[in-house]
C-alpha cells in the first residue's frame, strides 16, 4: 500500500474525532548505540499520520548490513500475532477473505467521549455501554455478518447472527457470501484487556483530583456460608436489610443495618492466586460511610474463586457517580502499583470490570447525597452477595419520598400510622 493511500485511510479512520495537537520530540538521524546496532527509535517520519497513543501497530526501518529492516513494533501491553500468507493458504481461507472489512470505531464509554479507536470486535459487559461510529463504506452489493458471543464463561450457545444489509441494494440470497466471524476465544483475556486498556478519555473530559482522601480495598472472594455458595467482599456478603438505607440514615435508625466499620483492607498475606484457606463467610449489611465531597480511591481485587484455577471477570458498577478507572494490573495490589496510576487521560465511567487473578483502581468523589450501591452487574452475583453501601451527605437530602421508606422500620415508623416524615 503507498503511503498517500495509508495516509487517506487512516484519515478515514479518525475522522470522527476532533482536531488533535500532536507533539513529537525530534529526534536526531539514527545513530549505533555501544554495542553497534542501531538504535530503535521512532522519527518523525514514522510517526506521520497517526495519532498518539496510536492504535496500530508502527512499522520502524532501520538499515542492517546495507540492507533496510523493517520491524514491526507494537504499544507497551499489546500483543501481536505474526502469521505468514501460507498458513492462511493452509487453512483454506483466500485473500478476499481476510481483507478486513467494516470497522467500529468507539467514540464513547457510560455516556462519556472517550479517544476514538477503531476495532472489529468489543467485549461489552454488564451495565457497560458504548457508541460506536460505522461508516458504510463497503462494497454496497454484498451482505455482511454481525456477530455476538459469550465473553468470559464457556459458552452454552451458538453465537448469536444477523446480517447487514446496505439499503437499495436489492439481493436474492440475503446470506453473505463469507462465513460468519470467528469470535475471539472466551476466555482469550489478552484480547479482552487489549480492547479494555484502549479506552481513553478524550480531551476535555474532567480529570481525577491528583490525590485522594480515603481508600478502600475490595477483595472479590467466593465463598460458602451454611453450606451455600455465595461472594463476599472483604469477607462479608451481602444482604440488603428490610428497611431502605436512605430512609434509614436519613432519620437516623440505628438498628437497620450493621453498624460496624466495615473492613478497609484485607489481610496482607491473603493468596489472591488459590483457593482461600478457609472458604467460609459471614453475611454483612454495613455500610461506607463516606465524608461529603472527599475523594475516595477503591481498588478491586480479584481472587482465586472457590475452584482450583478459577477467577472470572466481574464488571463493577457504581450508582450516583461516575469514576475515574486509574488503571488495571495483573495478581496482588500493592502501593508501589499507585505510581502507574493513569491521571492523565483515565476514562470517566460508571462500570469497570476486574479481570481474573487482577485489579482495578477507580477514583472518585462523594459528591452526591444519597446512599447508593456499588455491586458486580452480573445479577446473580449480586444476589449472592457481590457488592458494598457507599452514602455520603445524607443530611442534605431533602424529603425523602413515601415510596421508598415502605419496608422495614421506616414503613412502621411512617406508614403505619398516620405520622408522615
Ligand atoms: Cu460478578
Amino acid at each position: 500500500m503507498s503511503k498517500a493511500r495509508a495516509n487517506e485511510l487512516h484519515e478515514e479512520l479518525y475522522r470522527p474525532s476532533p482536531p488533535e495537537v500532536m507533539v513529537i520530540q525530534q529526534s536526531p538521524k539514527r545513530k549505533m548505540d555501544a554495542r553497534n546496532t542501531w538504535e530503535i527509535t521512532f522519527t518523525e517520519q514514522d510517526l506521520e499520520g497517526l495519532s498518539l497513543p496510536h492504535n496500530d501497530a508502527l512499522v520502524l526501518s532501520i538499515p542492517f548490513q546495507r540492507k533496510l529492516v523493517r520491524r514491526v513494533l507494537v504499544d507497551q501491553g499489546s500483543s501481536a500475532e505474526i502469521l505468514f500468507y501460507s498458513a492462511f493458504k493452509a487453512l483454506g481461507l483466500s485473500k478476499d477473505q481476510l481483507t478486513s472489512n467494516h470497522k467500529m470505531v468507539v467514540v464513547e464509554a457510560d455516556g462519556n467521549y472517550v479517544q476514538p479507536f477503531a476495532v472489529e470486535d468489543m467485549d461489552i459487559y454488564s451495565g457497560e455501554s458504548y457508541s460506536v461510529l460505522l461508516t458504510t463504506d463497503q462494497d454496497p452489493s454484498q451482505n455482511y455478518w454481525v456477530s455476538i458471543s459469550v465473553r468470559g464463561r464457556k459458552p452454552q450457545t451458538p453465537q448469536g447472527l444477523t446480517i447487514l444489509h446496505y439499503l437499495h441494494h436489492p439481493k436474492t440470497s440475503l446470506i453473505p457470501t463469507r462465513p460468519p466471524p470467528v469470535a475471539p476465544l472466551w476466555n482469550n483475556y489478552t484480547h479482552s484487556k487489549l480492547f479494555t486498556t484502549k479506552i481513553l478519555a478524550l480531551m476535555g473530559t474532567p480529570q481525577p483530583p491528583t490525590t485522594t482522601h480515603r481508600r478502600i480495598a475490595l477483595l472479590n472472594t467466593q465463598n460458602y456460608i451454611d453450606g451455600y455458595t455465595k461472594w463476599a467482599i472483604n469477607n462479608l456478603s451481602l444482604v440488603l436489610p428490610s428497611t431502605p438505607y436512605l430512609g434509614a440514615l436519613k432519620y437516623s435508625i440505628n438498628n437497620a443495618f450493621d453498624g460496624e466499620k466495615l473492613p478497609e483492607n484485607f489481610p496482607m498475606d491473603y493468596d489472591v492466586m488459590n483457593p482461600a484457606t478457609n472458604q467460609n463467610s459471614s453475611y454483612g449489611s454495613g455500610v461506607y460511610m463516606l465524608d461529603f465531597n472527599t475523594t475516595v480511591d477503591v481498588i478491586l481485587q480479584n481472587a482465586n474463586a472457590l475452584a482450583e484455577n478459577t477467577s472470572e471477570i466481574h464488571p463493577w458498577h457504581l450508582h450516583g457517580h461516575d469514576f475515574w478507572v486509574l488503571g488495571y494490573g495483573e495478581g496482588r495490589f500493592s502501593d508501589q502499583k499507585e505510581n502507574n496510576f493513569n491521571l492523565r487521560n483515565p476514562p470517566f465511567r460508571n462500570t469497570a470490570v476486574i479481570f481474573p487473578y487482577g485489579w482495578t483502581a477507580l477514583r472518585f468523589v462523594a459528591d452526591n447525597p444519597g446512599a447508593w450501591a456499588f455491586h458486580c452487574h452480573i445479577e446473580p452475583h449480586l444476589h449472592m452477595g457481590m457488592g458494598v453501601v457507599f452514602a455520603e451527605g445524607v443530611h442534605l437530602v431533602g424529603k425523602v419520598p413515601h415510596e421508598a421508606l415502605t419496608c422495614g422500620l421506616t414503613g412502621k415508623m411512617f406508614m403505619g400510622g398516620n405520622s408522615k416524615p
